[in-house]
């Protein structure tokens, strides 16, 4: 997969897209990340990507010309057309592990990032094919939510994770958040480790991590409860479980 990302502060993605799981997936060529500067794509001799709002306005609006030059220009150099073109802007559609898996299927896609007040709207209108929010909070730049989008992505191509199934039983990819997870030592300062994941008893571990995940999904996220796919049993389960404590 490739992915292009254009955006005013390229050095933001220098650390976290070297580092840990997306590094070891560009070094052996799963994802091809090409940073690009917008204002590469300006003219004048003050590389000005940004301009006064028509109708007046506090802040900045990013200016159409460098943004569809720049896409055009990748385009051309790489001999595509059909392309998705993502915006990242806190105006967009919101994002999701079902938006990610979604993403994650499409050989290449080009993100721009949005800065100061706002982008032109003629970039939206006609150049963007989508446009993707990560939440309903305001960041600064789009950098940070294209790092957030990237990632999430990077993750579900195939090869990526060391087994498939680290990514199947993630958080959200069912619906459910995730179970409780333990590791050595079986007592840390007399907080014990659940008896049931020593038992070596298959059916009881995946019966308790089910029951667990429906649980805290419950507890933490009961609008997600929906998607979940709960049985009868497990429902039943739960209403008696809920109240006691943690
Ligand atoms: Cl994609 N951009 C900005 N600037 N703020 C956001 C966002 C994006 N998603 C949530 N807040």
């Amino acid at each position: 997969m490739r992915i292009d990302i254009l955006c005013l502060f390229p050095e933001t993605f220098a650390s976290p897209l070297n580092q840990s799981i997306i590094k070891r997936a560009r070094e052996q060529g799963l994802v091809n990340i090409a940073v690009h500067d917008v204002r590469d794509y300006t003219h004048d001799k003050h590389h000005t990507a940004d301009d006064y709002p028509y109708g007046g306005g506090p802040g900045m609006v990013l200016k159409p010309e460098p943004v569809f030059e720049a896409v055009e220009a990748i385009k051309k150099q790489l001999g595509v057309s059909e392309v998705p073109v993502i915006l990242l802007t806190p105006q967009g559609r919101l994002f999701s592990q079902s938006v990610a898996q979604e993403l994650a299927l499409h050989p290449h896609l080009m993100l721009i990032c949005g800065h100061y007040e706002g982008l032109d709207e003629r970039v939206c209108e006609h150049l963007a094919t989508d446009q993707i929010s990560i939440g309903d909070y305001v960041l600064s730049g789009g950098e940070l939510a294209a790092l957030v989008v990237v990632d999430a992505i990077a993750r579900l191509i195939p090869g990526v994770l060391g087994s498939q199934d680290s990514a199947s039983s993630d958080s959200h990819s069912n619906g459910l958040l995730e179970y409780p997870q333990y590791t050595r030592p079986q007592v840390y300062r007399g907080w014990s480790v659940p008896p049931v994941l020593l038992s070596g008893n298959h059916g009881e571990i995946a019966q308790w991590r089910r029951r667990q995940a429906i649980l805290r999904t419950a507890r933490r996220r009961p609008d997600l409860l929906e998607k979940g796919n709960i049985c009868e049993e497990e429902r039943k389960w739960m209403l008696e479980n809920l109240l006691s404590p943690k």
